[in-house]
């Protein structure tokens, strides 16, 4: 792979990057003793629109400071839609549209995007499209995509991983009533989790340190909002909606007693059959969805979803604690979707991107996170694919100053199939569609999507927060 050779001046940069990295490490700060299992587990309310009418349903958010408690006992200041955090959930019907009109209450400006919406651009919180503090916008939804668990997120340039940081986060979940969602476990049993790991300091405040734009990471996982929480659950199928919204960190999901994973979804929804797996790697930004039934252990059972990345307090998430009995009629179905494959020979164009570092001339030195070698610039089109075109994009992550980076890559308006990973065939849970794909160091992928929807200005990135900011995006028109 040619792309993945290095220069011999690039070569000398990541050495001394490496060592300077070593150099500047932070030492680790006081940090209060967070015990684990000990919260239970919160649920996200549902946002209730203010208006309906025959096709749309309106709501309204506000984005502001609020104080909440996050550890137990103690106070955390944060940014929160309607002043939580997460913020509260959106649950919108395919097919029927959601305006969401957001107010900016905080002193910095911020702008909205639909991570996994098909959404027209004037709505789709291109980085430097933003709202003021003191104004509003209303944010316009089609809801035409596949159902499938998305989220809504900052998306300010330079300021999204401090903003998520802070709390701009929550579930949007985009739902259809058919046979298939009536078998697998529902209402109760259907349970959205989203995971960010974080910082606080002694007094328990969020302690966003963007690490030299490596990316801000945590010592404490959180689940809905609280430190490693507990869920009691029924001896039963649930579905979990799990997704990973840490600014930089990427999970391996897996459970204590090593009870296989049933994966049914995926970022845009089910997976065309479910899929057996002993771990499942969740980048920033991904999603799955996973069916795990409770009913194989005794009563009194306790099942630890744990992260086989992390190491320490970092290698569990939260805990599942077997308390009751319970009906079950709930099943997995053989199969999920109908995902129409997109081919090779359809797609009019290949494109390559490469995501690497790039050395700054700054004091001390640092690096800039780049998409073919050049930061994000707001005015320059990097790629045009043409409205209903298919398309091939070859992702090629650049190993950069020695340090493993994974890339999760993100298209806006388009979601992907998998067409190869190192030149084999993907995973086989990348068999679904995707609008995130975890690209680790000296990896290629290849996806393939067709750019229906909308003309328009959107944009391609890596999802480290930190790497997006720092300025890993690229400006995409739809012509
Ligand atoms: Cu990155």
């Amino acid at each position: 792979m040619e792309a993945l050779k290095f220069d011999r001046r690039e070569l000398l940069a990541r050495g001394s990057a490496a060592l300077l990295s070593l150099v500047v490490a932070r030492p680790l700060r006081a940090h209060p003793a967070i015990p684990q299992f000990r919260c239970p587990l919160p649920i996200p309310p549902v946002l209730q629109p203010v208006r309906r009418d025959s096709q749309c349903d309106y709501y309204e958010i506000s984005q502001r400071e609020a104080t909440v408690e996050i550890i137990p006992g103690m106070r955390t200041r944060i940014w929160g839609y309607e002043g939580i955090f997460p913020g509260p959930t959106i649950e919108a019907r395919r097919g029927r549209a959601a305006v969401v009109t957001h107010t900016n209450c905080l002193g910095v400006p911020t702008v909205t995007h639909l991570h996994g919406g098909m959404t027209r651009p004037q709505s789709d919180g291109f980085p430097t499209d933003t709202v003021a503090p003191g104004g509003t916008r209303a944010y316009e939804y089609d809801n035409v995509g596949r159902p499938a668990t998305l989220w809504y997120h900052d998306h300010s340039w330079r300021g999204t991983g401090r903003n998520l940081y802070l709390g701009l986060a929550g579930f949007f979940l985009l739902k259809e009533d058919s046979a298939i969602e009536a078998q697998l476990p529902n209402g109760p049993y259907d349970i959205p989790l989203v995971l960010h790991d974080r910082v606080f300091t002694a007094d328990g405040q969020l302690d966003y340190d963007h690490d030299a734009h490596h990316g801000a990471t945590g010592r404490v996982i959180l689940v809905n909002g609280a430190p490693w929480p507990v869920l009691d659950v029924a001896a039963r199928k649930y579905r979990f909606r799990i997704l990973n919204a840490s600014n930089a960190t990427a999970l391996r999901l897996a459970l204590s007693t090593h009870q296989p994973l049933i994966q049914i979804g995926s970022d845009q929804g089910l997976l065309p059959a479910p899929v057996v797996l002993s771990t499942i790697g969740l980048a920033m930004a991904e999603r799955v969805e996973i069916v795990v039934d409770f009913s194989v252990y005794p009563l009194g059972t306790r099942v630890v979803l744990e992260n086989r990345r992390g190491q320490g307090p970092l290698r569990s998430i939260m805990r599942f604690d077997v308390v009751r009995r319970a009906n079950d009629d709930s099943r997995v179905p053989e199969r999920l979707s109908e995902i129409e494959p997109l081919g090779r020979a359809q797609a009019t164009r290949t494109r390559t991107f490469l995501f690497g570092g790039k050395p700054t001339l700054a004091v001390p030195p640092g690096v800039h996170w780049v998409i073919n070698g050049e930061p994000f610039d707001p005015l320059r089109v990097d790629a045009n694919p043409r409205l209903d075109d298919v398309e091939i994009w070859r992702f090629v992550n650049r190993a950069f100053a020695g340090r493993t980076m994974l890339h999760p890559v993100h298209t806006h308006l388009a979601p992907f199939q998998v067409l190869s990973r190192n030149g084999r065939a993907p995973l086989r849970q990348e068999s679904g569609v995707k609008d995130t794909v975890a690209i680790e160091d000296g990896e290629e992928v290849e996806v393939i999507m067709r750019w229906s929807g909308h003309k328009g200005r959107y944009l391609l990135h890596c999802h480290n927060l930190e790497h997006g900011d720092h300025s890993m995006m690229a400006r995409v028109d739809v012509v």
